[in-house]
């Protein structure tokens, strides 16, 4: 007996374990009328720096709070927290991408119906969070100007499983020479179809055109429903 099979079983339950929590999750947003948005991307390409910027233009007008998954520090949960939104850190330890029982447990002692948007940023990694739903309505996946226009080409899969693609740090995309042509057929021959957006966490460029589709996104699912 190979013992390949048997991993290969064992990886399929623990996401058929995922997939449940995450259905009872997604229930749980719908009943509670909260919009719940994750981001996922590589390290470093600006998941916080976003998140922080988002906060803080959308605390005063309406109910928002994030978690943030990192396998160490409290780093990103004290930065978001300049926002004034509520915020907690899930530490992964060794596991390189948040699973939807973890934001089960982080939501315990938080009142869903007091939210009108919740955000999870994930671990930075390219690979392993595209597995593991979480129950979100929207999944971001952020590409940086610095990371190289290949990324979608390379790590397909993480792109198929966002719903949206945010092109992030467009201040410094002459500096490194992006080409934002090839960046976005890269994403779209891997998404068709897929809305892309590009801003700049920094200066604030493109941020307004995104919060303005967020809002329409929260409208549309929410009413949807009844
Ligand atoms: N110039 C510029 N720098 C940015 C922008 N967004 C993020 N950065 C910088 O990029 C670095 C990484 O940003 P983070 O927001 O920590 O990235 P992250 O994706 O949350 O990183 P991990 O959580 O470690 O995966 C920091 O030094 C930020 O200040 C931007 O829009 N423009
Ligand atoms: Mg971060």
């Amino acid at each position: 007996m190979s013992v390949e099979p048997r991993l290969v079983e064992v990886r399929k339950n623990v996401l058929k374990q995922n997939d449940v929590i995450a259905r009872a999750l997604r229930d749980r947003f719908r009943e509670a009328g909260v919009f719940a948005v994750s981001l996922v991307s590589s390290p470093g390409s600006g998941k916080t720096a976003f998140l922080e910027k988002t906060l803080t233009l959308l605390y005063p007008h309406c109910r928002v709070a994030a978690l943030v998954g990192d396998l160490a520090t409290e780093n990103d949960a004290a930065r978001l927290a300049r926002s004034r939104a509520p915020v907690k850190q899930i530490q992964t330890g060794t596991v390189c991408h948040l699973e939807a029982a973890m934001v089960q447990n982080a939501l315990d002692d938080w009142d869903l119906n007091e939210l009108d948007f919740l955000f999870i940023e994930n671990v930075g990694n390219l690979v392993c969070p595209s597995s593991y739903d979480l129950g979100e309505d929207l999944r971001f996946v952020l590409l940086s100007v610095t990371e190289g226009e290949d990324k979608p080409l390379k790590y397909p899969t993480i792109f198929n499983s966002a719903d949206v693609a945010v092109i992030t740090k467009s201040d410094l995309a002459a500096a490194v020479e992006f080409d934002e042509e090839a960046a976005r057929r890269n994403i779209l021959a891997v998404r068709p179809g897929m809305e892309i957006f590009k801003l700049s966490a920094k200066t604030g460029e493109g941020m307004t055109e995104y919060l303005e589709y967020l809002e329409r996104r929260r409208v549309h699912a929410r009413t949807a429903l009844v």
